[in-house]
């Protein structure tokens, strides 16, 4: 007989969102359950109809099979489908999973309820026991439910099997920009209850410390018993006990409401002095709630974790707790590099520690319901949610918004979020999905949530788009994506404004990126009604994939990568690696952090913009020092002040930091006496963690507050002017070497110093059509043609011309010998045609051995001219090979922005030392800027053995036009004169 399951066809039946499945609901069931993960047989079919029959081989569970030892390998495509059947069809290819495996039922089960529980499959489960079906699921990101009680025996062994066919009318709405896997990735649970259960419990638990738990009870075995009850206690066995709310009793008794069927009871509380929740001081409180039999025995109980806090939307702000706080959000994937899709409850509290202690303090998850864990943790740990349901439709967005064919499917999918996550006090505000257009499918979901849960907000994007201030789309949130900033503000100075703007995608990371982060906060913090945003996105979703053999690595590449590098014979693997046809590249490498979690530079930008404590000004003789936190005031932070001077090292005295709640300032103490001399001096104070807490040990750096206390103009000066007479020539001045090219001969360079116009693309320079232009330009292949070489007293002048395809560059330096060394005074004049080109500056090479950088500038992460606000001003010093940020398309990298001066030196000390005119961006690197632009991975590139060292005399924006906007025009490098000089000595 052919099985009922398979005759459905259920996965081109979008009005089949589950069959035989279980409520949702929020009883935590991990507890006490027997896992079932682990080795399962394992076949893969060609097809959900296809027979099985074949060998069996094993597959782990969770996991996708995608990255296991099967032919079907990872796809990563953004937007478009990998097939082009149209919703709801699926592709005739269409891999199938069988899982199966033996379940030994306990005995002592005998009598009781027994639930399979499924965490998540992708995109279809069909679930057998014994060959008899039990039921269907759809919905890749939450977990399905299945009463197994009528179909096993206790003390008996079953056989499992599950079913997950891999595209589906879902894969139509699951079209998210992420690598396409099929397989189980999440756990399987099987558990027992007695028939007389909890089928739910809701907690609403408000700031003025009151209480209320809704509790449904079933009883499998029919009507409920006589008598039953729930009790509940906050805080352990000596808590606060929970009354039963009589008067609901007593209304549902009146309303003739209960039902023998349907148990509802209501526990409430009020909690004096309660400690709220919020994301600064993540309060929680332990729930227990029992439910007892007439005889007052315990059937089952229920474990939560409650925090105390009230959302809402007054006038235009979001408000936590009456507060309007600012939201330094991230978009996050469940992502891992071995993986894929499952992550581990480790791996997910490594990845909030880590965004804590980079001051984030929100997540939206992007775009589907996140593993169940990283809800207790952002509950525990402290993180506003954004939970988003798992709809995007991103390739058919229009044809399915408003299909009723899949009306179901919106509501399913929306509901059982709400209905899973509606205890976790994290969640402030539900999202209907991503980039799956506007219609009447949103709106019927969005009046589920509405109407089921009224205590928190709801945003989409999609509809927030029809207009921010548009009170009739299911948006309460104002929540572009990309927007152009000032767009955002010119809606909150418009008088328009109705809700509160939050991007729910802005500064898009994609390699070396995230410029004007630093102004997007200033006007964030500046602007009543801008709230903050959500950067896209945490994870470079690289999967470690062994060379040799094009294969992931998967659970056995534990171990094979490092600081954010592959080991030999790997590689982060992106679009197109697993031999894709269709596929979007590096796309997926968008993330803050490199594939290993690895922190890219701009995590430290986002570290200082979010820093607790300011230091804003200095007046009055004092330091004026702020509380930038919402709820706490400065006692959980120590300090030490440091004192840079550009020609006297650093001096360092501890800091006692003031009691001030928050947004409170005071004014300090200077605490050092400035001394007379030493040049430029900087003023940096050294927030740590005074305790060990949950997410940082004790002496954690959480922001580096910087002021300068003194600038550098008459120090610098001097040496600066290209157009100052040269100085006198001394005895101890050598004299100046350049060839018949006029290039500089000197004993530590291998490559005389050039113009550089071009530097390798950054993502965002390719995506954003500037690569293009320059290319067009010819600015990556200029051809140097000297034009006079004319010596002055001990000083060489070199005119020589830069030809590219669309004009001619004419560059001038002068080599002038000064005390110990060389200056080079340099001059380029670009044509009005090079209205925006990547650099203005030199590039030269040195001998080998030279490994070690010092430099005074900014640092000492990379830093460029738009992405600088996280990079004090100070005295560094770096290996060379730790300058650079293996970014997983190679493209320009390693720039430290500010730099006044640099020593480059060898094990025995000798080397060189550069000084500049003024604070320049510097790199120094062991790639020329062609190697990383005909590099496609990071291990494809052969560091030089010399350094190849830019220094600029203008250096364009990092910008995020790789999905955005643009650097600001206040970044470009101008066409016309550019002049910048330097000193090069021996040392
Ligand atoms: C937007 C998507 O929501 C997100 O999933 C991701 O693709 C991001 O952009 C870019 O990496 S959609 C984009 C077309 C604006």
């Amino acid at each position: 007989m052919r099985d009922p399951l398979l005759a459905l066809r259920p996965w081109e039946a979008p009005e089949v969102t589950s069959w035989g499945r279980l409520p949702m609901n929020a009883v935590d069931r991990r507890e006490g359950a027997h896992s079932l993960d682990g080795e399962w047989r394992f076949q893969l079919l060609p097809a959900p109809d296809a027979p099985v029959g074949g060998v069996w081989s094993t597959a782990t569970v969770p996991g996708v099979w995608t990255m296991q030892d099967t032919a079907d390998l990872p796809q990563y495509l953004n937007i478009r489908m990998p097939y082009t059947e149209f919703p709801p069809l699926s592709p005739a290819d269409n891999p199938t999973g069988v899982y199966e495996r033996d379940l030994d039922i306990p005995a002592d089960w005998a009598g009781r309820r027994i639930v399979l529980q499924v965490g998540a499959a992708e995109s279809v489960l069909l679930v057998h026991v014994d060959g008899r079906p039990v039921g269907i699921s759809k919905d890749s990101h939450l977990a399905a439910e299945f009463d197994l009680t009528d179909l096993v025996c206790p003390g008996a062994r079953a056989v499992v099997r599950l079913t997950v066919v891999k595209w589906s009318d879902a894969s139509h709405i699951e079209d998210q920009d992420h690598w396409w896997h099929g397989g189980i990735t999440r756990s399987v649970l099987l558990y027992a209850t007695d028939p007389l259960h909890l089928a739910d419990v809701r907690v609403e638990a408000r700031r003025d410390g009151d209480l209320r738990v809704d509790c449904q009870v079933r009883d499998t075995g029919g009507a409920l018993p006589e008598g039953w009850y729930v009790s509940g206690e906050l805080d352990g066995p000596h808590g606060l006990p929970l009354a039963r709310d009589t008067e609901f009793d007593r209304l549902n008794t009146q309303d003739e409401r209960v039902s023998a069927f349907l148990g509802e009871a209501r526990l409430r509380a009020r909690v004096p002095g309660v400690r709220t929740w919020n994301a600064e001081t993540p309060e929680l409180y332990d729930l227990t709630v029992r439910l007892h039999r007439g005889d007052g025995t315990v059937a089952d109980t229920s474990r939560h974790h409650v925090g105390f806090r009230d959302v809402e939307i007054v006038d235009r702000d979001l408000l936590i707790n009456g507060e309007r706080v600012f939201v330094r959000g991230v978009n996050r994937h469940d992502f891992h590099p071995l993986t894929g899709r499952t992550v581990a409850y480790d791996d997910m509290r490594a990845d909030l520690v880590l965004l804590k202690r980079f001051g984030f303090n929100a997540i939206r998850t992007a775009h589907y319901p996140n593993d169940p864990a990283l809800y207790d943790l952002a509950d525990e740990i402290g993180f506003y949610v954004v939970d988003e349901a798992d709809i995007e439709s991103h390739d058919h967005a229009h044809e399915i918004a408003d299909d009723p064919r899949y009306l179901n499917a919106f509501v399913d999918r929306v509901s059982r979020m709400v209905l899973r996550d509606k205890n976790h006090p994290s969640v402030i505000i539900w999202s209907l999905g991503n980039e799956s257009d506007y219609g009447a499918n949103h709106d019927a979901a969005a009046g589920w949530a509405r109407r089921h849960d009224p205590t928190r907000p709801l945003q989409y994007e999609g509809a927030a788009k029809r207009g921010w201030a548009d009170p009739d789309v299911a948006s309460d949130i104002a929540c572009p994506m990309y927007a152009p900033l000032e767009d955002c503000v010119a809606h909150a100075l418009s008088g328009r404004q109705t809700k509160p703007l939050i991007q729910c995608e802005y500064s898009h990371a994609m390699g070396n990126s995230n410029g004007t982060l630093a102004d997007h906060w200033a006007a964030i913090e500046a602007t009543p009604g801008l709230q903050g945003g959500f950067i896209w996105e945490f994870w470079d979703h690289g999967i470690l994939q062994s060379v040799t053999d094009g294969r992931p690595a998967g659970r056995g590449g534990a171990g094979l990568y490092d600081s954010g590098v592959a080991a030999p014979g790997y590689r982060w693997a992106y679009g197109g690696d697993f031999g894709e046809q269709d596929h979007d590249g590096a796309f997926i490498a968008d993330g803050v952090v490199l594939p290993d979690r690895t922190p890219k530079p701009v995590m430290y930008e986002h570290r200082e913009l979010a820093a607790p404590v300011r230091l804003d000004c200095f007046r009055h003789e004092g330091l004026v020092l702020s509380n930038h936190q919402h709820f706490r005031g400065l006692d959980w932070l120590a300090a030490e002040w440091e004192l840079a001077l550009a020609d006297g090292g650093t001096l360092t005295a501890p800091a006692v930091l003031p009691d001030l709640r928050p947004g409170e300032t005071a004014v300090v103490p200077l605490p050092f006496e400035l001394p007379p001399d030493g040049g430029e001096a900087w003023l940096t104070l050294r927030v740590t963690t005074a305790e060990d807490l949950p997410w940082a040990p004790r002496s954690t750096e959480v922001c580096t507050p910087q002021l300068r206390l003194r600038d550098a103009e008459a120090v610098t000066r001097a040496v600066a002017d290209p157009l100052s007479e040269p100085v006198a020539e001394t005895a101890a001045k050598g004299s100046v070497e350049v060839d018949a090219d006029g290039l500089l001969v000197h004993p530590l360079l291998s490559a005389a110093p050039t113009l550089s116009l071009w530097r390798a693309p950054t993502d965002n320079d390719e995506l954003g059509g500037m690569a293009l232009r320059w290319r067009t330009w010819g600015l990556d292949a200029l051809v140097r043609k000297p034009v006079s070489v004319r010596r002055d007293g001990g000083s060489v002048t070199v005119v020589a011309e830069y030809a590219g395809a669309a004009g001619v560059v004419r560059h001038r330096q002068t080599f002038t010998p000064v005390e110990g060394g060389l200056r080079i005074d340099e001059e380029a004049e670009l044509p009005d045609a090079f209205d925006d080109v990547a650099r203005v500056g030199s590039v030269f090479e040195t001998v080998g051995g030279l490994d070690l950088l010092e430099w005074f500038g900014q640092g000492p992460w990379e830093s460029y001219p738009d992405r600088s606000a996280g990079a004090p001003v100070g005295h560094h010093c770096l290996p060379v090979d730790a300058l650079f940020t293996p970014y997983l398309r190679p493209q320009e990298s390693g720039g430290r922005h500010g730099v006044r001066r640099f020593t480059l030196s060898a094990s025995d000390a000798t080397g060189l030392t550069v000084s500049l005119d003024e604070p320049r961006q510097v790199s120094v690197t062991r790639h020329r800027a062609e190697d990383l632009t005909a590099a496609a991975h990071h291990d494809e590139l052969v560091p030089r053995a010399g350094c190849v060292v830019h220094l600029d005399a203008a250096h364009r924006g990092l910008g995020t036009a790789s999905c955005g906007p643009d650097t600001f025009p206040s970044y470009l490098v101008a066409p016309g004169r550019h002049r910048w000089s330097w000193t090069l000595r021996v040392l």
